[in-house]
């Protein structure tokens, strides 16, 4: 090919595809009015006066930034220039070029202030701050503000961030496998080290620093005893220089049996001195490697890690312990409060793992040292679909603490499905504890330390990066990074403007796009809750197993404490005071009166917190079965029209992105179905309550593959899945090393446009292939070869083939045929045939 030839191909694949690595700093090329506009705003010159390292990643990203958008390419200077400038310095450094440009004012760290000013027929673009770090966040302000189409004109926009912890958590195992991460392996570790090749964290980092994140923990809180070898501080040393530049910290997580597991002493007593020098030494070595190290996580007496209960210590010995030897370098200890029995005895009513956090800190405030903090989960239980906030937020008044929200999405969907979780943590953070007299003293103020001036706290997010091109698994997950992010910056930002922002960033301006994906993303929560767990029951999902696929009975009957208790007289949890299990009393006496009530408890908490009879009237006049059935039904439709609405967007998005995100969408309708069958057939199995509306158990169109002409396939049941996860428990199989085999149905509806779908399951033991013909022609064929989270054949494998638009007569044979692969056999659930949606 000649060389000619092969750039204007690249030219083209550049236009249609996208991969997503650039995310929401893509910088595209502004057109027509905002451009003129821009253009004319913009100088020719961009002066930086700050020497720092950091500000050297503001000038390069300002350059960057107005090349993509305008076309144009900066000067670079490093003086006060003579002619207009974008000018970026501290207040200190401005004022010392130019007096005249700026008052003295005083900045809060990391703070920005972004100024248009004058000095006679020159104009300045003022980006300052008082330290690099604001430099650069200002940096990124302007160019995020040029990029949604915003004016910078008259520019007179000063920020400070909400609190000063912003971090990240990152699950990444030292092998480079990542717990409950979906995003592909980790950016920072393999076999046992580091990574060679950094070339993505220097990336990351640049993503994080456009949010304003200021620190990064990079291995998993089930802390592997190597992290604190010699060998491996000069190995992090390199993740720290990557990110140096652009204004992050790193951490690492610890094991708190270090001493003893590791270090040789004959125990991890946090009160033994010897056990206190240990980590002395430790943390001497790792910041003499890393000297701006911003601290350590620790998970404590949880989920087999050890802890001060070893000892008969409390957490607060337990973190000074550790914290001290930290304080020395300016080190945090961040203390997990995620600390609870897996063993607990699921017959005694009384017990009650949301009490856990609570019961296990409330008493201990006051007795941690400053620079230890309490990093509590969202919830009392485990990032559910929906909890009320964790009680212990609204405990703290002498203690340190930060919220830690979960942006991986564990029991979200784990990003096969498509849920924005910004209007979920805004409803912790703005929720009102009552912790102090009458003015409001919402989640994110307590954890800011504004409520009881405390000298430090903030926000912790649970990563969802890893080496996928998009990074995060799929493209539409990457808006809960860039959520989290803000909303750590700022949490009064509203759900909307954060989903009109990234929306805008990510895939442009035209109106049609913006409205359509910020439309679907503010309603993507409430559409999971629907066709997951709604009324406060959790995420219905395998919790002994894989955390995706449905299986209401999972959670019972085991020490684990997700208890949801439904059963045939009614479902939910006592938490009251007055018959449950008391958790309710954690609360001040303002929410715990609220939720101790069944007339004042809200219908979304209703089952979270009280347990009803199936028949009990919610506010809205509605049975909880009925409810339950309804919001099923709503959810799964739900999704079916976003991907009717994605469609819409051809043409509006590059082809790459736009067709890896309707996959998804429809992968997810799917999905959503198999939720809506299963929860309701459950449900409706307990309760001997029909379905008002004639749904559950009616499925128009459908025919069950057993009961369709088999060859070949046998007729098994889902066992041992749950009978729920199959239409009608059963479905049929293809022995291995058979010809393909076939089920057949005769369709006896009127002439006309269908929309044909076959029901399957895809397994990761192998990839059977199927088609369908009608009559003698062959309308679709496919390979199961998805990757699935779920591990064997149950709901979370169970697969939709939609083919729309199929003619079709009475009489017509519909055959479907199925060829193992592997160590899948083919298997099948239903087939159902339906007029087609216009
Ligand atoms: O949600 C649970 C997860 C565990 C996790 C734990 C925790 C890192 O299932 O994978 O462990 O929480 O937060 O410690």
């Amino acid at each position: 090919m000649s060389k000619f030839g092969l750039l204007s191909l690249l030219a083209v694949a550049a236009l249609h595809g996208e991969t997503g690595y650039d995310a929401w700093l893509r910088y595209a090329p502004l057109q027509g009015a905002a451009l003129d506009q821009v253009r004319q705003a913009v100088p020719a010159v961009v002066a930086v006066l700050d020497q720092s390292p950091v500000a050297a990643s503001a000038r390069a990203e300002l350059i960057r930034g107005l090349k993509g958008m305008l076309g144009r390419t900066l000067r670079a200077e490093s003086a006060l220039p003579g002619e207009s400038a974008i000018l970026v310095g501290t207040v200190d450094q401005i004022r010392r070029a130019a007096p005249r440009l700026l008052p003295d004012v005083r900045l809060g760290a990391d703070a920005f202030w972004l100024k248009s000013a004058a000095n006679g027929p020159l104009r300045y673009t003022i980006i300052t701050a008082s330290n690099d770090r604001g430099l650069l966040y200002g940096a990124f302000a302007l160019l995020r503000t040029i990029a949604i189409g915003e004016t910078i004109a008259g520019l007179d926009q000063r920020e400070t961030p909400y609190a000063p912890v912003r971090w990240l958590n990152h699950w990444d195992n030292l092998n480079g496998t990542i717990e409950r991460g979906y995003g592909g392996r980790s950016i920072f570790w393999d076999g046992g080290k580091v990574r060679e090749d950094l070339s993505r964290v220097g990336d990351y980092g640049r993503l994080l620093a456009s949010l304003g994140i200021n620190g990064c923990s990079i291995n998993n809180v089930n802390a592997d005893l190597k992290i604190l070898t010699p060998e491996l501080a000069p190995q992090i040393a390199r993740i720290a220089d990557e990110l140096r530049p652009w204004g992050v910290q790193v951490a690492i997580s610890v094991d708190f049996g270090s001493p003893q597991r590791m270090g040789g002493l004959s125990t991890f007593d946090p009160l033994d001195p010897a056990v206190a020098e240990w980590w002395k030494a430790r943390a001497d070595d790792i910041y003499r490697a890393v000297p701006d190290l911003a601290g350590f996580v620790m998970k404590t007496d949880s989920e087999g890690r050890v802890g001060p209960s070893a000892y008969g210590r409390t957490h607060a010995d337990a973190a000074n312990a550790v914290a001290r030897a930290l304080k020395p370098h300016g080190g945090l200890l961040f203390y997990r409060g995620f600390v609870y029995d897996n063993h607990m005895d699921w017959r005694n009513l009384k017990n009650d793992r949301g009490r856990a956090a609570w019961d296990n800190f409330h008493s201990l405030d006051g007795k941690f040292d400053d620079n230890a903090i309490i990093q509590i989960k969202n919830g009392p239980i485990d990032f559910q679909v929906r909890e009320p906030a964790s009680p212990l937020f609204g405990a703290l008044e002498k203690t340190n603490q930060v919220v830690e929200l979960q942006i991986t999405q564990e029991y979200f969907g784990q990003a096969k499905h498509n849920v924005f979780l910004v209007p979920y943590w805004k409803e912790t953070l703005d929720f009102d504890m009552h912790a102090k007299g009458a003015a409001p003293t919402p989640v994110k103020a307590l954890v800011a330390g504004k409520t009881f001036e405390r000298t430090s706290g903030g926000f912790v997010g649970v990563s969802n990066v890893g080496l996928d091109d998009n990074w995060s698994g799929n493209q539409l997950s990457q808006a809960n990074l860039y959520g989290f992010g803000r909303l750590a910056w700022n949490p009064d930002l509203s759900s909307k403007r954060i989903a009109d922002e990234w929306t805008r960033l990510t895939f442009g301006l035209d109106p049609k796009v913006v409205d359509t994906i910020s439309t679907m993303q503010l309603s993507t929560w409430r559409t999971y809750e629907n066709y997951t767990g709604p009324l406060g029951l959790q995420t219905l999902t395998d919790i002994v197993g894989d955390h995706y696929s449905v299986n209401v009975e999972a959670s019972e009957r085991n020490g684990w404490g997700q208890w949801h208790r439904a059963d045939e007289t009614g479902a939910g949890m006592d938490r009251t005071v007055a018959t449950g299990t008391g958790f309710i009393g954690q609360y001040r006496p303002e929410v715990a009166k609220v939720y101790e009530s069944l007339e004042s408890c809200p219908d979304d908490l209703l089952l979270f917190l009280h347990h009803v009879p199936y028949t009990y009237k919610l506010h809205s006049g509605k049975t909880v079965i009925q409810y339950i059935y309804d919001s099923h039904y709503e959810g799964a439709d739900a999704v079916a029209g976003y991907a009717r609405q994605w469609k819409a967007l051809k043409d509006l998005v590059d082809e790459r992105r736009y067709s890896e995100i309707l996959t998804q969408l429809q992968y997810q309708a799917g999905q959503a179905i198999v939720w809506r069958d299963a929860v309701n057939t459950w449900f409706q199995k307990a309760s001997k309550i029909d379905d008002a509306k004639g749904r559950v158990g009616h499925y128009p169109g459908r025919t069950e593959a057993e009961s369709m002409t088999l060859q070949g396939y046998t007729v098994r049941p889902i066992a041992p899945a749950p009978e729920e996860d199959a239409s009608g428990g059963k479905i049929v199989t293809c022995p291995a090393g058979a010809t393909p085999c076939s089920a057949t149905m005769q369709f006896d509806g009127p002439a006309g446009w269908y929309t044909v779908s076959v029901e399957y399951f895809d397994l990761a033991t192998g990839v059977s292939q199927y088609r369908v013909f009608v009559g003698e022609q062959l309308i679709d064929e496919w390979s199961a070869d998805l990757r699935l989270p779920s591990r064997r054949m149950d709901a979370g494998a169970s697969t939709r083939r939609v083919m729309a638009g199929v003619a079709l007569r009475r009489g017509d044979q519909i055959r479907i045929e199925g060829k193992p692969g592997g160590n899948e056999p083919a298997p099948l659930d239903y087939i159902e045939i339906l007029p087609d949606k216009m």
